[in-house]
């Protein structure tokens, strides 16, 4: 077989990222990929495909959590990225909804998993819950899964202790500013720029005026 008939597998993922790098300069592509690639460098990636906003909410006054399973169209867990401090005891509650999920470590050594208390690997019963207390020895950022849906980036992040947060915090059980949207941000983020040089421009042209 001819090596040369298999070009690499592009994604769609790479294939956008190649067109933004092939656009630098139009300010708003760039300000979209500063924020994808923030996305896709926390956690080691874990989340870059995920359902996310990018945020990591702060629970860490919180000594119990409910983090939601089967959340938004059902393959989701909410929020998906939670920050706690030790000692804090997370109830994940399922929703019933995107067919059967559990919630598994996904590291080698895992500590968490739902699979040893539920009868059946996965549960799509609405009100079932796993629950596990993170503790001082569980300090760092722990990616976990939906092992059924894992293709389907049903998967979160637990981190304790704040020196482990990757992203910018939002507080817990808010939205992001007015379910803002990435794209209105990337556009704010634009104008910003348009600003910025319409500004230097006026300022060279005031300083040229000035030394003539
Ligand atoms: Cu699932």
């Amino acid at each position: 077989m001819d090596e040369n008939e298999s070009p690499p597998a592009v994604t769609r993922r790479r294939a956008l990222k190649a067109g933004v790098g092939a656009a630098a300069g139009a300010t708003a592509l760039g300000a979209t990929a500063g924020t994808a690639s923030a996305q896709d460098d926390a956690y080691e990636g874990y989340l870059a495909d995920a359902e996310w906003d990018g945020n990591t909410v702060d629970a860490s006054e919180e000594d119990e959590v409910e983090v939601t399973v089967g959340a938004g169209d059902g393959l989701q867990f909410d929020p998906p990225a939670l920050y706690v401090e030790p000692g804090t005891t997370i109830d994940f509650v399922w929703t019933g909804d995107g067919g059967a999920h559990n919630v598994v470590h996904d590291v080698d050594d895992l500590i968490f998993d739902s699979r040893e208390e539920h009868e059946g690997d996965q549960i799509d019963e609405e009100g079932v819950t796993y629950t596990f207390t993170f503790e001082e020895e569980h300090e760092g950022a722990h990616p976990y899964v939906c092992t059924p849906h894992r293709s389907l980036q049903m998967k979160g992040v637990i981190v304790v202790g704040e020196d482990n947060v990757e992203t910018d915090l939002i507080g817990f059980g808010e939205e992001p500013d007015d379910g803002l949207a990435m794209g209105s941000v990337a556009a704010g983020a634009a104008v910003f720029s348009v600003i910025a040089l319409v500004g230097v421009a006026a300022y060279r042209e005031l300083v040229g005026e000035a030394l003539e």
